[in-house]
């Protein structure tokens, strides 16, 4: 009795965990529904190799029960030994060329993604993003466009796009799983990798290296938009003003405690000759989140002004003049509100682009 309680047990401490494991899927952040090239040629050799693991584990398994039933002691053959045989050639070589032209079905494909993966053939006609690494967000320079965006890197479905990716700070890693494998993001030495989207929407990126206190927090986004609403973002992108001057009342005001606050870090206009300190906030009101991490809503926002610290730990934004020691504001609820008023009229187009417009009705968020 006590003994099927414990196996009872075990075996339902496993289901949990099989559930819960599953269950941390999100269909924009998996390897195993790819919607990129990068992740297809991933998931086509992840495939490859589970066949063959397959095809083995079944051969083994089935030689193992044959010969355990065939060849096991028998009533009254207690004493026999039986003939002993050493070196047998055709064996030897059977199961020395099998695993070698099973690893060869798995290399070649393999290989062949690896080199197709870092072709940089049409590097030169294609669009080129210099992408930046910082404790704990990502920044985005449209090379031939002097333009640049933070946390969430807008790109035209089905093009080529290529990254050149660098750290501002220590190592971090790049990875959309969706759309593409993983790649190492160093301060020292320039990585390259092109992703290829094959369907419009918001996917999400993560820092897979660790980086510090907020590592996991690094979260950035990847929205695949059509050409034409590509072009106009990139066009919206260039004429946003640094000069601009907000509408209602309130914003008025926030742009006033913005100017003496926060334009120390922060653009509101998406030139690339603003330095990189901070998230770019030219777009800021089409973003679907506020700091990678929480869905964009003007309460959202109030509260990351308010209390950064708390959020993410040891972020940049701590090191500002109007926070105290804990990373709380020194500013009044009531102006940040202000300041968030200001910041939610910052747009390059009138209307997010409809993969951002999706992604909140997904995500049940207003606005
Ligand atoms: C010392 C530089 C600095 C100052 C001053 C500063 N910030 Fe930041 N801010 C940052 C950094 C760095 C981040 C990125 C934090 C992260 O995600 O790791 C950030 C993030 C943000 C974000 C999220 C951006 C996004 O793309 O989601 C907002 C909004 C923001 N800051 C608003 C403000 C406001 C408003 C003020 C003034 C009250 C301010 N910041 C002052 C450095 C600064
Ligand atoms: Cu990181």
């Amino acid at each position: 009795m006590k003994d099927w309680m414990g196996k009872i047990r075990t075996l339902s401490i496993f289901s949990f965990l099989v559930m819960v494991l599953t269950a941390c899927g999100k269909d924009n952040l998996t390897a195993l529904v790819p919607k990129g090239y990068g992740a297809e040629q991933s998931f086509n050799v992840i495939i490859i190799s589970i066949l063959v693991m397959i095809v083995v584990f079944i051969v083994v398994m089935a030689i193992y029960i044959y010969v355990v039933l065939k060849f096991r002691r028998k009533k009254g053959q207690e004493d026999q030994i039986p003939v002993q045989t050493e070196g047998n050639k055709t064996l030897e070589v059977v199961w020395t060329v099998i695993p070698i032209l099973l690893l060869i079905i798995i290399a070649v494909p393999t290989i062949a993604s690896t080199y197709d993966l870092a072709d940089e053939g049409e590097k030169e006609d294609s669009i080129n993003v210099n992408v930046k690494g910082m404790q704990f967000w990502w920044n985005f320079e449209y090379a031939n466009e002097e333009v640049q965006t933070s946390q969430e890197l807008y790109i035209p479905v089905d093009q080529k796009v290529y990254l050149n990716m660098l750290s501002g700070d220590v190592i971090h890693a790049f990875w959309v799983p969706s759309i593409s494998g993983k790649m190492d993001v160093s301060p020292e030495n320039e990585n390259t990798m092109y992703i290829q989207a094959f369907e419009e929407g918001v996917y999400w990126g993560k820092c897979t290296e660790f980086c510090g206190d907020s590592h996991s927090l690094m979260d950035f986004k990847i929205v695949v938009v059509s050409q034409e609403e590509y072009d106009q973002w990139i066009d919206g992108m260039k004429n946003t003003d640094p000069e601009y001057t907000a509408q209602s009342a309130s914003a008025q005001e926030g742009q006033q405690l913005f100017n003496n606050n926060c334009i120390s870090c922060h653009a509101i206009d998406a030139s690339a000759t603003n330095p990189v300190i901070a998230p770019n906030l030219a777009d800021f009101d089409n973003r679907t989140m506020i700091a990678g991490i929480e869905h964009y809503s003007k309460e959202a926002l109030v509260d990351w002004i308010m209390n950064p610290g708390e959020i993410k730990p040891g972020n940049g934004m701590m090191d500002a003049e109007y926070l105290d020691d804990e990373g709380m504001s020194t500013i009044s609820e009531e102006d940040v509100e202000k300041i968030a008023d200001f910041l939610m009229e910052l747009k390059a187009t009138d209307e997010p682009v409809d993969s951002v417009k999706d992604f909140r009705e997904q995500e049940g968020q207003g606005n």
